[in-house]
């Protein structure tokens, strides 16, 4: 898998028949579907793209060129992280990865839901940090408080159960993301071990999860693809370990 994230002018790679998803190395949606991929053990191709020169066909798949979008049959796909998990966990009925009880359905959903305030946080105090107003980092730890009071009263290992499920899996893209704000001098945003213990345990068996450890990246990673970001030039190929020695395919000019 190539970590090049194509752009305005490069060609589409040639469908090579396996589903495909189109992705940004550093989207926590992306990463969802991803995790879902892996859990899945499905074979699949991966495509990043550059979200601010986009190539002209992403919106051939994504009509407003957001990702991940999955194409599940040549030239045909579906976009938005939890449309697509969905239908990979019902198209592909192996390893099911949601609750067979609709209430529980219901409740991880809710979950997923209550949760959002601390992303909404997030996303300010990474990359818009002048606009943080004290309520958001309330509703930050008031987002992890109830995640960890979840945890508490569900009393297993994931939240899913024993084995991770599309609800952790939707979650932990974030968690991932959250532990770079203490190191963007975020020290606030800490998701520290003596008020959040049983979250701590949660995170630590999270990537133990091989479709999490397979994609995982440190905080240490993102925090510097954050900087990139927060200062308006997104270093999207940060990873790239082919973009010193290989010229990108070109689309030729009419
Ligand atoms: N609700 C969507 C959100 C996807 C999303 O916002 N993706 C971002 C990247 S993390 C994106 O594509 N941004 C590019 C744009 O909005 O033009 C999902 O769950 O998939």
């Amino acid at each position: 898998m190539s970590e090049k994230h194509l752009q305005t002018g490069d060609v589409l790679p040639p469908y090579s028949g396996k589903l495909r998803l189109f992705a940004m190395r550093f989207c926590p949606y992306a990463e969802r579907s991803v995790l879902v991929l892996n859990a899945k053990k499905l074979d699949y191709d991966l495509v990043f793209i550059n979200l601010d020169h986009k190539p002209e066909w992403i919106f051939q798949f994504s009509p407003k060129g957001t990702v991940p979008a999955l194409e599940y049959e040549q030239g045909k796909a579906i976009f938005d992280s939890n449309i697509i998990n969905v239908y990979l966990d019902e198209k592909y009925p192996d390893a099911p990865l949601q609750a067979t009880d609709p209430l529980r359905r219901a409740e991880d959903k809710m979950l997923v839901e209550n949760f959002s305030g601390a992303q909404s946080a997030y996303y300010t105090a990474a990359f818009n940090a002048q606009a943080l107003q004290p309520n958001m980092v309330e509703n930050y730890h008031k987002g992890l408080e109830g995640l960890q009071k979840e945890m508490e009263s569900r009393g297993t290992k994931f939240l899913h159960g024993d084995e991770a499920g599309l609800v952790d899996f939707t979650i932990w893209p974030f968690l991932e993301r959250f532990l770079a704000l203490p190191l963007l001098g975020k020290t606030e945003f800490a998701i520290d071990s003596a008020k959040y213990g049983l979250l701590t345990t949660y995170i630590e068996a999270m990537k133990t999860v091989p479709a999490v450890k397979a994609y995982y990246l440190a905080a240490e990673t993102h925090a510097k693809f954050t900087e990139s970001r927060a200062k308006g030039d997104p270093n999207y190929n940060m990873l790239d370990t082919s973009a010193v020695c290989c010229m990108r395919p070109r689309k030729k000019k009419e």
